[in-house]
């Protein structure tokens, strides 16, 4: 009698904590997925910042759980191996769970680890997301069906681990892998239809391609270390973000200017501004989020040559760049905008950039965040007063050092 009822409230612990793993893993799903559909929904703009900041602060939460869960687990985990009950299911289950509490810590602390590091956790952590969310989706389903199953029949007892008992019996584990095989190879076609209905329309980055290239004539001339580029071209890959439409430009109409606190107010047309001298690069490229494009070619002109080339007033303290969206700016501070290797760029791997990637000319800040990196670039200002650009006005961090140590 005592045994049973033992048994009866460890089972019990193990539903509970169970339902609130189940919970916390649904909120840390559609948080994520609000953050991996990101550009896409002008609303989200606004709260993006405080949806990760939620999802890291659950996904800490549900770390603490799963520690709860540990000393449960193991007894669970004998009494499993004893009745020959589903252990591969649990395991597949735990593992899948540690790895994306595992690489979301890396995602969360990304500045202390080594980039090539964090773009691995990144793909990991979607990978297992899409791994775990339809095995959980199909196990919700089944085993609300079970339970329904035991609660007409009660005399069974429903949460006491047992080989006949229907929730974890060797029927509904084979069941179950029958299922989730199933959902597994559902799953791209579902996401392929969940993108294309789900994405705003207007906003053609993502799974639809653009439509609409940039039409700049004269195109520009690659110099020879572009044009092969140094160390072979960028190893990794962009995933192209914008809050904006894509927007497109013509070389009819198209102009760049530099204004403000300058000595020299300067206006250029496309075949004046690639009259202007430009230098190669290769730098890597990281985004908050934690993907890294690593050695990228850049040509363009260096910001501190346009700089000297329009001549800085000594009441300029910050440079603010505009994007031809209309709608994204950031800024540097003068100092900042004076390093090396911060370049107005025209070519990335000896082509043009094109519209999606910020195309004809973009910033690149290589030894910050990538949110730095305007793109569709076309007017640098001077400033006294400092400029809080279009992510940093909803929350990411002022200081886009890549590095902490070289704050
Ligand atoms: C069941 C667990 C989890 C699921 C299903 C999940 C899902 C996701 C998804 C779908 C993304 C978007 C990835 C992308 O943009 O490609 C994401 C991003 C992220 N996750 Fe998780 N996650 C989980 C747990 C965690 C945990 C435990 C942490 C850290 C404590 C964490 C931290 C992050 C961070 C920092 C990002 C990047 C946010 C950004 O876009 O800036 N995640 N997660
Ligand atoms: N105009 C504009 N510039 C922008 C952005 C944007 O949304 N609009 N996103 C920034 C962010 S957060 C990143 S990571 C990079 C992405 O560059 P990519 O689209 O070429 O990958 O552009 C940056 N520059
Ligand atoms: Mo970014």
């Amino acid at each position: 009698m005592i045994k049973r009822w033992k048994k009866k409230t460890r089972g019990k612990k193990l539903i509970s904590l169970h339902h609130s793993n189940a919970s916390v893993f649904l909120v840390l799903t559609i948080t994520g997925l609000l953050l991996y559909l990101p550009a896409l929904r002008p609303i989200l703009l606004q709260v993006r910042v405080w949806v990760k900041d939620i999802h890291i602060y659950i996904g800490l939460l549900s770390i603490f759980i799963l520690m709860l869960y540990m000393p449960l687990f193991t007894k669970h985990f004998q009494q499993l191996v004893k009745k020959k009950g589903p252990i591969v299911n649990l395991l597949f289950v735990l593992l899948t769970l540690v790895g994306l509490l595992m690489t979301g810590v890396i995602l969360w602390l990304q500045r202390y680890f080594t980039s090539d590091l964090s773009s691995l956790s990144l793909i990991l952590h979607d990978f297992l997301t899409w791994v775990l969310v339809p095995y959980a989706i199909y196990h919700s389903i089944t085993r609300s069906k079970t339970i329904k199953k035991a609660e007409r029949n009660p005399i069974k007892e429903p949460y006491v681990i047992d080989k006949t008992n229907p929730i974890l019996g060797r029927r509904s584990f084979i069941r179950m892998l029958v299922g989730t095989g199933v959902t597994i190879s559902i799953a791209p076609f579902f996401l392929k239809w969940f993108m294309e209905t789900f994405t705003v329309k207007d906003l053609p980055t993502y799974g639809k391609k653009i439509a609409m290239e940039n039409k700049m004539v004269p195109a520009p001339h690659p110099a020879p270390e572009s044009l092969q580029p140094i160390g072979g071209g960028a190893r990794g890959e962009f995933r192209p973000y914008t809050v904006t439409e894509v927007p497109t430009s013509s070389s009819d109409d198209w102009n760049f200017v530099i204004d403000g606190l300058v000595g020299k107010k300067l206006t250029y047309n496309w075949k004046q501004f690639l009259d202007i001298p430009r230098t190669v690069q290769v730098s890597d490229f990281h985004c908050v989020t934690g993907w890294s494009v690593e050695s990228v070619t850049w040509e363009g002109i260096l910001l501190k040559d346009f700089l000297n080339m329009a001549g800085v007033n000594n009441r300029a303290k910050f440079v603010k760049f505009y994007s031809g969206d209309g709608v994204y700016t950031d800024s540097l501070s003068l100092t900042e905008s004076m390093m090396e290797d911060v370049m107005v760029a025209v070519l990335l791997d000896g082509k043009p950039i094109t519209a999606e990637y910020g195309g004809p000319v973009r910033l690149v800040v290589p030894k910050m965040y990538a949110y730095k990196s305007v793109k569709w670039l076309n007017r640098i200002e001077l400033i006294e007063e400092d400029h809080t650009g279009f992510w940093e006005q909803r929350g990411y961090d002022k200081n886009a050092w890549v590095n902490k140590t070289s704050m």
